[in-house]
């Protein structure tokens, strides 16, 4: 009875193994058969460039511009003269590489082209390998497309390798590598392969109960598996907005009263000329945003009017403006001139924004903030004199930069809690895409829970490990994979 089980089970996991393992694509990438040539280095000139080409026409390509000389030892550099095979003209000494498939990065045959790197020679390798029959230009992605095709990198990595190519801060470079690592995918593998278990025995269940061989508690072990997956899933689900964030980076509005220096701020962080500044209250009207890199997280970083009252239209439209920018942050950098504490537009900013909120306790949802109190330069030695029950602040002067290297450690670890720690901790889910399908496997697995016939609540389970194999690239994932390889530039 128990080879009956344990069938259905090798039977569920060989299952598992097609939605899940690397292989699990089983869509050929478009026009695959064609041997496609790019260059995979930076536009302009530079020092190498590296052109590559991938598919059954690279080894005759590399032949044909090393004037049919041997193929080099596979993935090891030789330096070879190039030239161009229709006209025999030299175009470069180059090295070269011969990575014979399957252990490419496509795993196709490929080759690689290290030029030096001036606009003629690359166009001139480039031209000559358009005119090797078979060959032609990749398009955006398309190695990329052919490894993930073949089984080289799931879905999930592949995202971590776009991600990695965009990243513009450390955080997410170290985010993106562990996902390219295969971090989430691993662990998705975890949870699927405990939905297979737990539908295995669901299975054995319905088929064999009535032979008593089976052990009476298998339902009640498929259960509490069941609730401890719902529990990670969960928890992941509810750290999801921290990985989002760190990919397209956290909001953080800087607001105050009028003239507190928060354009001079924003210019601070930014290192460029952002907003204008002046000494005139009122300067700054409309919402302005920049993408900067704060302590090495990724934000957008928006300027706002100064809140005040009784002012004119367009200043009042400015207001409301910050007024709906400060709803949608993450985190607010509050900015007053320390010199300026007890003046009315001080007083009331304090008394709406600041003490509303620090005075909540932080959660995942809640905003968070920082006071900073500006212009530290213009009090006198003995100290500010602040009023005692002033919340926890920052000193600093944007004139000076006397205080800058605090506000920086604070916004590190304010950050930090907002985007999750990209060295520690769990991998993240950074995009939708991630939570929808976990999401949906929670969902599927309410309905298990809920199910009243067995037969249905093996569907539940069935559905939920859908889900978790098309997290990784599994089944059914053709109408994503568009929109994924567009995030690529052309030689990825
Ligand atoms: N002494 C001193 N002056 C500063 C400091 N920071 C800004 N200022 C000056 O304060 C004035 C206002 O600065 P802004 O950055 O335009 O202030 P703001 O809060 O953006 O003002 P609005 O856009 O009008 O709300 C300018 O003259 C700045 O040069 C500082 O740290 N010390
Ligand atoms: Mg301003």
């Amino acid at each position: 009875m128990w080879r009956g089980l344990w069938t259905l089970q090798a039977r569920a996991a060989r299952g598992l193994l097609r939605l899940c393992s690397r292989h699990g694509s089983g869509v050929p990438a478009p026009g695959s058969g064609a041997t496609i040539f790019a260059l995979s280095s930076g536009q302009g000139r530079c020092g190498v460039a590296v052109i590559r080409t991938s598919g059954p026409a690279s080894g005759p390509a590399l032949r044909g511009l090393t004037a049919g000389r041997d193929l080099p030892p596979a993935r090891s550099a030789s330096l070879r003269l190039l030239s161009d095979p229709r006209s025999g003209e030299p175009l470069d000494r180059a090295l070269v590489l011969w990575f014979p498939g399957p252990q490419s990065f496509t795993g196709e045959d490929c080759a690689e082209f290290h030029v030096h790197g001036g606009f003629a020679v690359v166009s001139g390798v480039l031209q000559a390998l358009g005119g090797v029959p078979g060959l032609r230009p990749a398009e955006a992605g398309e190695f990329t497309r052919r490894a993930f095709a073949r089984g080289k990198l799931s879905l999930t990595e592949v995202e971590g390798l776009a991600d990695l190519i965009h990243a513009e801060t450390e955080a997410q470079r170290r985010q993106a590598l562990r996902q390219l690592d295969g971090e989430l995918g691993r662990l998705c593998h975890d949870w699927a392969e405990t939905l297979t278990t737990a539908l295995a025995h669901v299975e054995a269940y319905i088929d064999f109960s009535e032979d008593d061989n089976l052990e009476e508690d298998v339902l009640e072990r498929v259960d509490s598996s069941v609730r401890g997956l719902e529990a990670a899933l969960g928890a992941h689900l509810r750290d999801a907005r921290r990985g989002q964030r760190l990919r397209s980076g956290a909001h953080v509005v800087v607001a105050g009263p009028p003239n507190a220096g928060k354009s001079s701020l924003v210019n601070l962080l930014s290192r460029k000329p952002v907003s204008i500044v002046s000494p005139e209250p009122g300067t700054t009207r409309d919402v302005l945003e920049t993408p900067v890199d704060l302590a090495g997280f990724p934000a957008l970083l928006s300027d706002t009017a100064g809140l005040r009252e009784g002012v004119g239209p367009v200043e009042q439209e400015g207001v409301r403006r910050a007024r709906a920018r400060l709803e949608q942050a993450d985190l607010i950098l509050a900015v007053l001139d320390a010199s300026d504490l007890t003046s009315p537009s001080s007083c009331n900013f304090l008394d709406s924004v600041v003490a509303h909120l620090a005075t909540q306790s932080t959660n995942e949802s809640s905003q968070r903030l920082l006071l900073v109190l500006n212009k530290l330069d213009l009090l006198s030695s003995e100290g500010p004199g602040f009023s005692p029950d002033l919340p926890p602040h920052l000193l600093l002067s944007c004139l000076t930069g006397e205080g800058l290297e605090s506000l920086l450690e604070a916004l590190r670890k304010e950050l930090a809690a907002l985007c999750g720690d990209p060295s520690t901790g769990p991998p993240l889910l950074t995009r939708a895409r991630h939570q929808h399908h976990l999401q949906a496997c929670l969902d599927a697995l309410g309905h298990y829970k809920e199910a009243r016939d067995l037969a249905l609540a093996a569907e539940g389970l069935r559905v939920a490990r859908g889900h978790l194999a098309r997290l990784t690239g599994g089944g059914g994932t053709e109408e994503i994979l568009d929109v994924i390889f567009r995030d690529f530039c052309v030689g990825k």
